[in-house]
């Protein structure tokens, strides 16, 4: 039986950081699904469209496949956990960069597996990525500073031109 996670974010855009704990989950994994999930609690910047095609980009950019295969699809609604159970996957993956991430997620982690026995592997950061997020990346990027240490050169040129589309 293949081994199948889902790794679920809001990917708004996708990071180096998020990036890499999908390349590190493809090698723990048969088959990988980079899932875009709308947060309640953050208004996005791009749509999941847009943010799945960034994902696709960015992963064929920096040439991250491994031996898994990794899919992009977005969550349209519903418990993240249905969509686990409709492809066949046991497990979900988290990155964290510090406690303060644990402690967001260890409850949802207790839920997921509760609802449906779906287990949470947890990724630690790479420190070179450990300040990471995509919001700090949005914000340097509206005000005219260099992302390219932190997103993909697709991810910058979308972060650029909505900076500009911003100003306009
Ligand atoms: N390095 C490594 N990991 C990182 C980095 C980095 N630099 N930056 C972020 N990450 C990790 C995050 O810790 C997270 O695991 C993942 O990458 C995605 O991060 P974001 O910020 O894009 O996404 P979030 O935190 O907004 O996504 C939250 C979810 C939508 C995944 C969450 O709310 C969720 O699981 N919702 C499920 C809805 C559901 O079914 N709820 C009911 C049961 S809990």
């Amino acid at each position: 039986m293949p081994t199948i996670a889902v790794y679920p974010g809001s990917f708004d855009p996708i990071t180096l950081g998020h990036l890499d704990i999908a390349a590190r989950a493809a090698n723990l994994f048969d088959e990988v699904h980079i899932l875009v999930v709308h947060n309640p609690g953050k208004s996005p910047r791009f749509s999941s469209e847009e943010r799945v095609e960034l994902i696709r980009t960015s992963l064929a950019e920096l040439k991250i496949s491994g031996p898994a295969k990794i899919s992009v699809d977005t969550l349209d609604g519903g418990l993240l956990v249905n969509y686990c159970k409709m492809v066949g996957a046991t497990a979900l993956v988290k990155g964290f960069r510090t406690s303060v991430d644990l402690d967001y997620e260890l409850p949802m982690a207790q839920v997921n597996r509760d609802l449906a026995a779906v287990e949470t592997v947890f990724i630690p950061a790479d420190p070179i990525h450990g300040h990471v997020s995509s919001s700090l990346v949005k914000q340097v990027a509206d005000l005219g500073g260099e992302v390219t240490k932190y997103v993909s050169q697709s991810t910058a040129r979308a972060l650029a031109a909505s900076a500009a589309n911003r100003k306009a």
